[in-house]
């Protein structure tokens, strides 16, 4: 098993970083591939719980090292805090690894995306306000300031100049802000220098060649499929790549040696901040997932916006990702409900959809076509295998399954490390 991807096949909150953790004991490496500290993965082990934003799910598994590729933005400061809060919780990151050539979250960024979306008022994407889009615009501007310019003072100061004559021109004159000052600015940033350069390295050589030697990496996705910012809802989407694709270009790692795609998958649909969302229950019923499944955003504490499950988009997932196996999340959630409507195609302007929509705008219009499945009402948060399910639950895993395109190879039934089911 050389190098394996582990995506949100969603909006993200998947449950992404409980699956990776269960994975931990079985791979060598974990890394990032995309996006920064907008990502908020939980992982409960006993009766800790931890919330990660920049540091790979990894590093709670003390055998695993932890990498942050160089498709990944790094806000120096968020990383150091996150470090040191869980070296107060006993945890090391001794092993991380830092990309060179991952790039920077700078102060401007920060204040350009805040601004920005607020200049944005109705329109708005619904940012985590973090500075990702931003940075990453920099990034393909390439005004971008990267990992390894911390190691060279002099080329630091010169990009922090550059990039500051043009932001502050636009945080002052079109945001009306006030300026940064380039000088405090490298300050900052070479008091970072410091604490990070251990673990700076060149990621992709390191990654390669432990997979010549056969160890197993694991590429741990942000976000989701849908925030994709080619795949997804465009705009309303992040500013990276969190798809199987994505991986291979943020950790440096070539396709050839990805033998295996996990798809994450909640056993219903949520999506944090603005944009077409077809299955979304704005009533009493949504209200009552949110309640039930915890669905609030782990970086802003935002509520997340929730919906019956949507197997038009699933099976969208598996088609861009070339999912091998679907991990289902959440199962549980879902226990006490009557019926349990699913959604198997859309409908745009009295037309049946069975695939997204190529537009946006018939996406923005799509209504859902949804089928009936019996619910249960048996709690199953302590089942141990797929056998103690009760058979309606079995039968609407089954039918998830069929709809999605690919095996579902785990299923959880709660947040704890234990409460899951492998089926293969
Ligand atoms: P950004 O900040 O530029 O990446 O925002 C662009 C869109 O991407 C969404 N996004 C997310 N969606 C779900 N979960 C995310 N992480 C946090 C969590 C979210 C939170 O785990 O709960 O705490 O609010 C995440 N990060 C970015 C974002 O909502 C925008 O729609
Ligand atoms: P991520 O961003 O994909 O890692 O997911 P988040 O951590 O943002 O949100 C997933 C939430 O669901 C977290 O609170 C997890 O502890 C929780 N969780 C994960 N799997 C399960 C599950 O099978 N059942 C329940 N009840 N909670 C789960
Ligand atoms: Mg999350």
């Amino acid at each position: 098993m050389p190098a394996v991807v582990l995506f949100g096949a969603q909006w993200g909150d998947e449950g992404k970083g409980k699956a990776t953790d269960l994975l931990g004991d079985k791979v060598d490496y974990v890394v990032r591939y995309q996006g920064g500290n907008n990502a908020g993965h939980t992982v409960v082990i006993g009766d800790q719980k931890y919330a990660l934003h920049l540091l790979p799910t990894g590093v709670l598994s003390p055998n695993v090292v932890p990498v942050i590729g160089n498709g990944v933005v790094v806000d120096p400061g968020v990383l150091l805090s996150e470090i040191e809060g869980l070296e107060a919780r006993g945890v090391s990151s001794e092993r991380l690894l830092i990309s060179a050539s991952a790039h920077l979250i700078m102060p401007h960024h920060k204040a350009i995306d805040k601004v920005s979306e607020r200049y944005l008022g109705k329109a708005r994407i619904g940012t985590t306000g973090r500075g990702i889009g931003p940075a990453y615009g920099d990034k393909i501007y390439r005004m971008g300031v990267r990992v390894q310019d911390l190691l060279d003072p002099g080329i630091l100061q010169k990009k922090i100049e550059v990039a500051l004559n043009e932001k502050n021109q636009i945080l002052t004159k079109i945001y009306n802000r006030r300026s940064l000052d380039p000088a405090r600015v490298l300050e900052e940033y070479l008091g970072y220098a410091e604490r990070l350069k251990p673990y700076i390295a060149d990621t992709s050589l390191i990654l390669s060649r432990a997979l010549d030697e056969g160890k197993v990496v694991l590429l741990e996705g942000g976000q989701g499929n849908l925030l994709d910012i080619d795949h997804g809802t465009y705009p309303f989407v992040t500013s990276s790549s969190p798809t199987a694709g994505g991986a291979c270009a943020g950790a440096g790692i070539p396709p050839t040696r990805i033998s295996r795609v996990i798809g994450i998958l909640k056993a219903y649909t949520t999506r944090v901040g603005s944009g077409p969302f077809p299955t979304e229950l704005t009533d009493e019923m949504g209200d009552w997932l949110r309640t039930t499944g915890g669905e609030y955003g782990v970086t802003t504490g935002r509520n997340r916006r929730c919906g019956w499950f949507d197997a038009v988009i699933a099976r969208y997932a598996t088609r861009i990702n070339g999912v091998t196996d679907f991990f289902l999340t959440k199962l549980d959630v879902l226990s006490g409900l009557e019926k349990i409507p699913v959604c198997v195609a859309y409908e745009v302007d009295g037309v049946r959809h069975d695939e997204i929509p190529m537009t946006q705008t018939d996406f923005h219009h799509a209504k859902p076509v949804y089928e009936e499945f019996p619910g249960w009402q048996e709690d199953i948060s302590g089942a141990k295998s797929f056998e103690d399910l009760p058979a309606n639950a079995r039968a609407y895993v089954r039918a998830l399954e069929e709809m999605s395109g690919a095996p579902i190879s785990a299923i959880g039934v709660g947040p704890g490390r234990t409460e899951t089911l492998q089926l293969r």
